[in-house]
């Protein structure tokens, strides 16, 4: 009794305090995207085009210009010819990265404060919860549109499939979009899992489309569309381009004459590999030349703990990962070469990001029937195939930090980011800020010198929470941040909190304990290696009243009650509606939990 008491009084303070943070605290964020004094206000006849592309479950040093084995020499010449910024983050997961790309803000206050359909009881519905960019967005290609940009996407979107929130209807005048999270790469359209089917649909603009192309292959397909918009464009308009690929997100995908193309790259194993990427990086001057190799969460297996058979399936693995990505460069490198050729790519500022680590999940995460798929050695890779990556390798591919996607380890969490086009005059690599992936639209709306409204719609919009880093494009030694202005993440109940030097970060079973907060100097330990909780408690209770007042700003709502999908069954849940209902479902819900129900 005593317990169900406590625990009723727990879940009042999160309704209680999700209402009083949402409705009032909110209005104390400081937006610190104030712009500075931009050099000469761009007019219509200069502003540049924009290309902005997205790789969907990346590790950080995947691709050559983070140290990575791949190959993929379109990225390396953006990096080449831009800026390399070494920190970065978004979420781990897909849908909040997202988000932050383009709203501009924190994604508990964009609609996206966790990844629809994992909405909790104590979370459905609430503001910032709805599971699609709410009305206090207004959405980058919106804004850009309204002033005079044309707007293209390809890709995935995964901010909502509901009527008026999907990309035709969120600022994209061409699109062609996937509105999940995932699918098979092939046409033969199927669900991660049951969770994910409501959301498993094409649409072209605003058609939906039942049926792919039989040699549909998401990264080729996906740059085909960019390359018509951009082509089919009359007018000299600047253009907005939005290139979401889904590669390399499970499953992992290849056309035939790729399946081998990586044969044999990997078969030394994991630490190999880490040693490969540490010493690419070490030349490259990204990590210090004394850093030792992560010895990674011991969660896997060594490799030389597993068996032949066991060996040559992860190998496997790696070798297809590889080789979607060697793909999505190659697509990259066409849509460059149609900008070249039109004269464009001088006057088109690149934008490449990742939006969480690799995946660590096996598919049966997903809840699906695994019967109809073949995922045998010789099929692995192979439209009638679902297989992942994996976390053995995913945290391999995050070398040198810890972690991967879903997970607030810096593997999970910080991304690949080049940048380069007009403007850029700076170039090479960026060791000392870190930026946000809601700085992206505070920075292009300084660059293109468009102001967003505060309303749109008449709706009252959220101030971006984003931080404009246009000045570091071109002046060495911008501080974007100082050392006191921290940002939070949380995801799935994975929290973090990052100011100056120092980290907090909190990590869920099975790669957390789910109840305590680890300190971390990630400047002197990017590895993570060393939690300095217990012996500086000073700076852990500094660290966590930063974290406490970003909850408290941005309208952060602990998970309580369990999954609002379980409470209130399928039909329910998708009418996105707190009606009378829903409340007396989730209310029994949350009754049941108290009581010492599931
Ligand atoms: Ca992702």
């Amino acid at each position: 009794m005593r317990k169900a008491s406590f625990l009723l009084y727990l879940f009042g303070i999160g309704f209680f305090f999700s209402i009083y943070s949402c409705e009032t605290r909110k209005k104390q964020i400081t937006n610190e995207a104030k712009t500075k004094a931009n050099t000469g206000k761009p007019t219509n006849q200069n502003r540049p085009n924009i290309l902005m592309i997205v790789i969907d479950d990346l590790g950080y040093s995947d691709v050559s210009p983070f140290g990575g084995e791949i190959r993929t020499p379109n990225i390396q010449r953006l990096a080449d010819n831009g800026l390399l910024v070494q920190h970065c983050y978004t979420t781990p997961l897909c849908a909040p990265s997202r988000a932050m790309f383009m709203s501009g803000m924190d994604n508990h206050i964009s609609g996206i404060g966790t990844m629809s359909p994992y909405q909790a009881v104590s979370q459905y519905m609430q503001p910032g919860y709805e599971g699609y960019l709410n009305d206090r967005v207004m959405t980058l290609p919106e804004v850009l549109r309204e002033n005079g940009y044309h707007t293209y996407m390809s890709g995935k979107w995964h901010l909502g499939f509901e009527k008026g929130r999907r990309p035709f209807e969120e600022g994209f005048e061409r699109s062609f979009s996937f509105l999940g999270g995932g699918v098979s790469h092939f046409s033969n359209i199927f669900a991660l899992g049951p969770d994910e089917e409501i959301h498993t649909v094409y649409y072209d603009d605003s058609v939906q489309v039942k049926k792919l192309p039989d040699n549909f292959y998401s990264s080729d397909y996906y740059a085909d569309r960019m390359i018509r918009y951009i082509t089919e464009q009359k007018d000299d308009k600047p253009f907005f381009g939005y290139l979401a690929f889904t590669a390399p997100h499970d499953p992992l995908h290849v056309p035939d004459k790729w399946l081998d193309k990586h044969k044999g790259a990997y078969d030394k194993g994991y630490d190999h590999i880490r040693q490969v990427r540490m010493d690419n990086m070490k030349k490259l001057g990204l990590i210090a030349k004394d850093l030792p190799l992560n010895p990674g969460s011991g969660l896997y297996k060594k490799w030389n703990e597993l068996s032949a058979q066991e060996q040559k399936v992860e190998a496997r693995r790696m070798e297809l990962y590889a080789a979607m990505i060697e793909i999505l460069d190659l697509n990259i490198g066409r849509v460059l070469e149609t900008l070249q050729k039109a004269g464009k790519l001088d006057n088109t500022l690149v934008i490449l990001i990742g939006d969480n680590g690799a995946n660590p999940k096996d598919p049966s995460f997903y809840g699906k029937d695994m019967t109809p798929f073949d995922n045998s050695l010789q099929n692995m890779g192979k439209r009638n195939s679902f297989v992942s990556l994996q976390g053995a390798w995913a945290e391999v591919t995050a070398t040198p930090y810890s972690y991967f996607k879903t997970t607030t380890g810096e593997g999970g969490v910080r991304v690949p980011f080049i940048i380069s086009g007009p403007g850029v005059t700076l170039k090479g690599t960026d060791a000392t800020n870190k930026i946000l992936g809601t700085d992206i639209m505070p920075t292009l709306l300084e660059i293109t010198g468009i102001t967003r409204p505060n309303t749109y719609k008449n709706h009252k919009l959220a101030a971006m929470t984003g931080t404009s880093f246009n000045q570091m494009l071109g002046n060495k030694g911008t501080v974007v941040r100082n050392q006191n202005a921290g940002f939070g993440i949380e995801s799935l109940e994975n929290k973090a909190y990052l100011k100056g030097d120092w980290k907090i970060r909190f990590l869920m079973p099975p790669f957390g304990e789910g109840r305590r907060w680890q300190l971390f100097n990630v400047k002197e330990d990017p590895r993570e290696q060393r939690d300095l909780a217990a012996q500086n408690p000073d700076k852990l209770h500094e660290m966590l009243s930063g974290w406490i007042a970003y909850t408290q700003a941005v309208g952060y709502i602990s998970f309580l009650g369990g999954r609002a999908l379980k409470a209130l069954g399928p039909e329910n849940f998708f009418k996105a509606k707190l009606d009378s209902t829903n409340r007396a479902l989730l209310g029994k819900a949350a009754l049941e939990v108290v009581q010492g129900g599931d």
